[in-house]
Parts: structure tokens; sequence; C-alpha cells
């Protein structure tokens, strides 16, 4: 018998994109329960063919349950995957309420599969989007040449900030173009977009914002300090120099973010290109004389991470410099739970 599965947050952005994969993947799964706080409960989606009624979030929407895969806030998640792995589920949680714990695994299928079997709390976590849309590329390179630093720069879509962003990015343009003669064409933006931000410090249309996530210690941000400690765990470098610099952008979906990586042996430009070819995961789209480039426009819709740009330091034969973007609510988000729960699927059939 086919595994239980419940899309906790079916109603969700990312829940949206969840109901969407779980319709056009291999079906791996029997019965889909979807659920959603009580004000979404009672709404009509349709996955598989089939339509299903989403129901309320309660302790028995677990019974039965094999995997249960959570879409919702941190809160939400920090109270409800442990009652889901209580109830006898494997949770597989994409906030960021268990990443950090040491007995949660962190997973990416196509980097660290095997620690999905590791799970002492039942839960099992997925990375920051941010995070996500990179790592894809880097580990097949850390396998080869030994990771040794980073420096990012991410290039974040408002769609990491929820449906709130798209709405936000979408009336400033609005604005923006409304007000072309006002303010706009000169690049005065504030002037144009007034003061309605949404959920960012300024405006977003027409401008990048260095910041992204809550500030945290010494000036760093929540989303900076996520992609330094999630990358160190899912490569299992626990000493990992890693610095980033967490960016907003007008971009309705796909995280990109400029790498430098540095490694313990020395790397040439088209060998790292041939092996990230072969890489799972991973597209290679690097093509400067004829304008071919990894962006987020080409890569929205789509599973992997899309990588170019790949030239050798010019100052340090050990260091690379690469461009890579992904669909932050696919691979960043929906995808990779989706992909875990394949992971876990055969291990739970019955019979
Ligand atoms: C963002 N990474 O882009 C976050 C979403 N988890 O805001």
């Amino acid at each position: 018998q086919l595994p239980t599965l419940a899309v906790v947050g079916a109603t969700g952005a990312v829940g949206t994109v969840m109901c969407e994969l779980l319709s056009s993947r291999k079906n791996v799964w029997g019965e889909i329960r979807l659920v959603a706080s009580p004000r979404s409960a009672g709404k009509q989606i349709v996955v598989r063919g089939e339509e299903l009624t989403v129901v309320p979030l309660a302790p028995d929407v677990f019974d039965g349950v094999d995997v249960a895969l959570f879409d919702v806030p941190d809160e939400v998640s920090a109270e409800w995957a442990p009652v889901a792995a209580a109830a006898g589920a494997v949770a597989v949680d994409n906030s960021g309420a268990f990443r950090m714990d040491p007995d949660v695994p962190l997973v990416v299928p196509e980097i660290n599969p095997e620690q999905a079997r590791n799970r002492p709390k039942g839960i099992i976590a997925n990375a920051n989007c941010t995070t996500l849309t990179m790592i894809v590329a880097i580990a097949p390179l850390h396998r080869e040449y030994g990771l040794r630093e980073l420096v990012v720069a991410s290039y974040q879509a408002v769609s990491g900030s929820g449906q709130v962003g798209v709405d936000t990015l979408h009336e400033q343009l609005g604005k923006a173009a409304g007000n072309y003669t006002l303010g706009a064409r000169s690049g005065n933006i504030r002037q144009a977009v007034g003061d309605e931000l949404g959920p960012f410090p300024a405006p977003i249309v027409c401008n990048v914002v260095p910041w992204a996530g809550s500030l945290k210690d010494a000036g760093w941000s929540s989303e900076e300090t996520k992609i330094r400690n999630e990358s160190r765990k899912i490569l299992g470098l626990p000493d990992l120099k890693v610095s980033a610099t967490c960016v907003r952008v007008p971009v309705v979906t796909g995280h990109s973010s400029a790498v430098h990586a540095v490694f313990g042996t020395e790397v040439e430009a088209d060998a790292a290109r041939e092996l990230l070819r072969h890489a799972p995961g991973v597209i290679v789209v690097d093509d400067p004389a004829a304008g071919e480039f990894p962006m987020p426009i080409d890569a929205v819709g789509t599973d992997p991470a899309w990588v170019g740009r790949i030239r050798r330091s010019l100052d340090d034969p050990r260091a690379l410099d690469f461009f890579v973007t992904g669909d932050n609510l696919r691979k960043g988000a929906a995808l990779n739970t989706a992909q875990i729960g394949e992971l876990l699927a055969p291990e739970l059939a019955r019979g």
C-alpha cells in the first residue's frame, strides 16, 4: 500500500506549488490530505486530477499519515511538526524551526540523501531557499576540489517574502509607471511609490535593497547567517568560512547568487563547467558570447540550479567565480521538500 501524505499549509505560496508538483511528478503516494489554517479550510484544490477539500489543522489530521510536509511559518512548524511526529508520521519541515537542531537532518537529496534515514525526532528539515538554490551547484565542486571558503552575494526575488512581497512589487510597478514623469523618470522612486513598502524596508521597484530577513548580531541579517550555518551543515564542513550579503531585487521569482568559492586545490574553469554539466539538479548555461546566462526569467518554473559565468579567479588559481539562479518556490522550497518525501516513500510503503 502506498504511503499516506499530508501537506500542511497547502493553500500558501509554497503549498500551492507543492500541490502542482504532486500532480506532475511521479505518483508515489496513496491518500493525500491537504491541511491549512481554519481560515483556509473548506477550499477545494485539484491534486492529481482529483478535487480535494482542505481540512483544518488539528491533531487528528495526522492519524494514519506516513509523511507530513510542512509549508508554514516557523512558529506553526515548531508547534505542529512534533505533533505529526508523535502521531507516527515523518515530518518534513520547510520552515526555519528545526534546521540547526543537531537531531534534525538538513537534507538536500542531490547532496546528502543518506541523512534522511537518521531522524531521531522524526523530523527532517528543508534548507532556506537562498541556500538551496545555490548549494546544489556548490556541492559537486566541493567533492572534487575541497571547499575552503564561500563569499556570496544574493539577488533574492520578492516571492521569497510570500504573496505579500509579490503584491507589493506589482502595486509599486503600477505606481512607478503611472508616476513616471513625477519622479520615477529621474530615479526618484521614493516620490513615485510613496510610503506603502509592504514587507520591504524601502521601495523595491526600480531598486535593489541590500537587506533580507531580520537583524542578527553585529549587523548580519538572518538570511546571511542562514547561508553560513546551513551550507556548513549540508556540506558537513563545520568550520567553512562563509561571508554573505543578501540583497532583495525586483524579480518576482528566482533567487540568484554570485559566488566566489575558494578550494583546497587549483581549479580550471573548463573542468568545473564539465563537472557541473554532469551534476544532478544542475544545468550549465554559460556562453556569454552568445548572450546565454543563467537568469531568473528562464529558471522560473523549472527544477534545476542554473549555473554560468564560470571563471577562475584572476588572482587565485584555487578560486572560482560563478553565478547561479534557481526557482525559490520550487528547488528553494516545495520541490526539495517533495524530493525528500519521495526518498522516504519506498521505505514507508506497507505490505
Ligand atoms: C526570502 N529566503 O527570500 C527567504 C524566504 N525563506 O525572504
